[in-house]
């Protein structure tokens, strides 16, 4: 890599040739910052005894009261509208680098990057790059960057609100497969360019006025370098608006958005680079040594599949069980066909990962929970001892608007006589639910792996990952830390350092080092249960019956759900 950045905005981007790092890398520490959906993590690892030395999260909700936000969010009357105020973010920045400050940490700090929440934009006016390079240290961010949106509240990940959106620019792109060819995705409701048209379209004005559209990693990153960051392709490939295959804006796809975006995007770089230093209002404000260097940010799930040690792995996939649940592996390089399931970004080497999105991860799993007032501990006991294939119980867990497969108008569905009060049912039914969907749309994208790697809060929960291995019929495996993505931020400012210094590491050589693989956590697929899904008349089969069915493109599956009853599933009715 070791490659200075070079933009328009950034004059001064590594100036001279950095010098070799020199000796036992004795006190060398990294900060990784993730801003996720309800959160903001900070991560500092230190390469001298590769290990943590700092975190820290500040959770929205309850840390920024006035904000009015739930999980991080304000979903507006109509709840396919899911937006958050930029100044939130920067405020938890603030106060998180206070923090970092008080403790001492932010003088030895030799490299930065950000991890962040995928999708959502940020909209800047003219004001704004003049703002960033001027900030007075005497004064916190938040009251110095109100005045540089365009628009006050930035579109999320969980936004649904853009179908029509989705339709006009998949016409103008000449359908689905040739839009995901193109794009690395369908044009997909929760990304960037159809949120982006909408906006054109509703407020043509406010578009004018913005010179700049930001995605949330690149926004963050903007506070920390004091100009405009440019984008990464593993975040850049999640807005319908690259080709994946250059690695640049497609000129098509943004002619099928709105007018003159050229100019309102950042340059799209692909793969870690170093973007400059620390701003001086950072070194001067919170103590940052001025040569602490910034690599570009990135979005949530290309920074954990850096913190989970999966560049270059095509065994191993990752199960990410947070806000949202994603599936995810790396990729060496992209076949011809563009799939309209699932969606194609950067990976942090320069080539690529595939993801698939379910938004209605930890929160169907918590609504079930709280429904039947449980601790999670109960939620696990409940996994561990009831049969799986829940006596043909099953569950579609839409609890909100869901992506994978696209349902709009959010209702659980419940099959097989799920009665609303079953308590052990339920929980079964929402778990074998979530997983069978994941085994479904993963392997409709054609993909499959021999381990899985699970992370984020969920991960704990063993009972979770016991389902997790039998629906997939594979050795899943748990890590000591759980916030991949800070993990995955702090590795990337360390590689990008470590880099341009001469000290040439790969990511997996990186990453191993910090991942001790908690061998406790190890849980194997149980034969009799494997059969329970995946036999002659098994419950997956009833599962993507009843999707189908719910989705208006199949018949009632009940007929179905009594074979299993009287074959494969007499098993767990005894
Ligand atoms: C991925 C996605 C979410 C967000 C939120 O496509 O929408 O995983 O990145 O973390």
């Amino acid at each position: 890599m070791n490659k200075a950045f070079k933009h328009k905005s950034c004059q001064k981007v590594n100036p001279s040739p950095p010098a070799r790092v020199k000796g036992d890398m004795k006190g060398s520490k990294f900060l990784g910052l993730d801003l996720s959906t309800q959160s903001l993590t900070a991560l500092v690892i230190d390469l001298s005894e590769w290990s943590i030395v700092f975190q820290a999260s500040f959770a929205f909700d309850r840390a920024y009261p006035s904000y009015q936000t739930r999980g991080g969010v304000r979903v507006a009357q109509n709840p396919r509208v899911v937006r958050a105020d930029p100044l939130m973010w920067a405020e938890a920045l603030d106060d998180m680098l206070d923090l970092l400050a008080q403790r001492g940490f932010t003088k030895q700090i030799c490299g930065i990057s950000v991890s962040a929440q995928q999708h959502g934009s940020v909209y800047l006016n003219a004001g704004a790059a003049k703002c960033l390079g001027a900030l007075n240290p005497a004064r916190p961010l938040v009251s110095q960057i109100r005045h540089i949106f365009s628009r006050t509240a930035a579109p999320v990940w969980m936004d649904s609100s853009t179908s029509k959106a989705c339709e006009e620019i998949t016409q103008a792109l000449g359908g689905d497969s040739p839009t995901a060819m193109l794009t690395g995705s369908k044009a997909t409701e929760r990304f960037t360019g159809p949120q982006i048209r909408k906006f054109w379209k509703e407020n043509p004005l406010a578009y004018e006025r913005t010179t700049r559209i930001a995605l949330v990693s690149s926004f963050m990153t903007s506070l920390l370098l004091g100009f405009p960051a440019p984008v990464d392709c593993g975040d850049g490939f999640g807005t319908n608006l690259a080709n994946i295959r250059s690695g640049r804006w497609s000129r098509k796809a943004l002619g099928a958005t709105a007018p003159r975006l050229r100019k309102k995007l950042p340059d799209l770089v692909r793969g870690d680079v170093q973007l400059g230093k620390v701003s001086a209002y950072l070194a001067k404000r919170y103590g940052f040594k001025p040569e602490t260097e910034v690599t570009i940010g990135t979005g949530d799930n290309p920074s954990s599949l850096v913190g989970l040690g999966l560049i270059g792995d095509r065994f191993r996939h990752a199960i990410s069980l947070g806000t949202s649940d994603t599936y995810f592996g790396y990729m060496s390089g992209i076949g011809k066909t563009g799939s309209s399931e699932g969606h194609i970004f950067g990976a942090a080497d320069g080539r690529f990962m595939f993801l698939l999105c379910f938004k209605n991860g930890s929160v169907a799993r918590q609504a079930v929970k709280d429904q039947h007032l449980l601790s999670w501990n109960d939620f696990s006991g409940i996994l561990l001892s009831t049969p799986p294939g829940n006596r043909g119980k099953v569950m579609l867990p839409y609890f909100q608007p869901e992506v994978t497969p696209l349902v709009l108008v959010p209702g659980v569905r419940r099959f097989g006589r799920l009665r609303e009060e079953d308590v052990e049912g339920n929980v079964r039914a929402v778990a074998e639910g979530q997983v069978m969907s994941m085994f479904l749309h993963s392997r409709r994208f054609g993909v499959k792996a021999e381990t899985l790697v699970v992370t984020a809060g969920g991960s704990v929960n063993e009972g979770f990952l016991q389902v997790i291995a039998d629906i997939f019929d594979a050795q899943v495996r748990s890590f000591e830390v759980k916030d991949s993505a800070a993990l995955g931020a702090a590795l990337r400012a360390a590689g990008g350092f470590l880099n341009a210094h001469g000290e040439r590491k790969t990511w997996s050589e990186l990453a191993e080092k910090f991942l001790r693989l908690n061998e406790s956590k190890s849980v194997l697929p149980r034969k009799e249960a494997v059969r329970m899904y995946h036999g002659e008349n098994g419950l997956q089969s009833v599962y993507e019956a009843c999707e189908t069915y719910a989705l208006g493109a199949g018949p009632d599956p009940e007929g179905g759900i009594k074979r299993f009853k009287e074959t494969v599933g007499a098993g767990c009715l005894a």
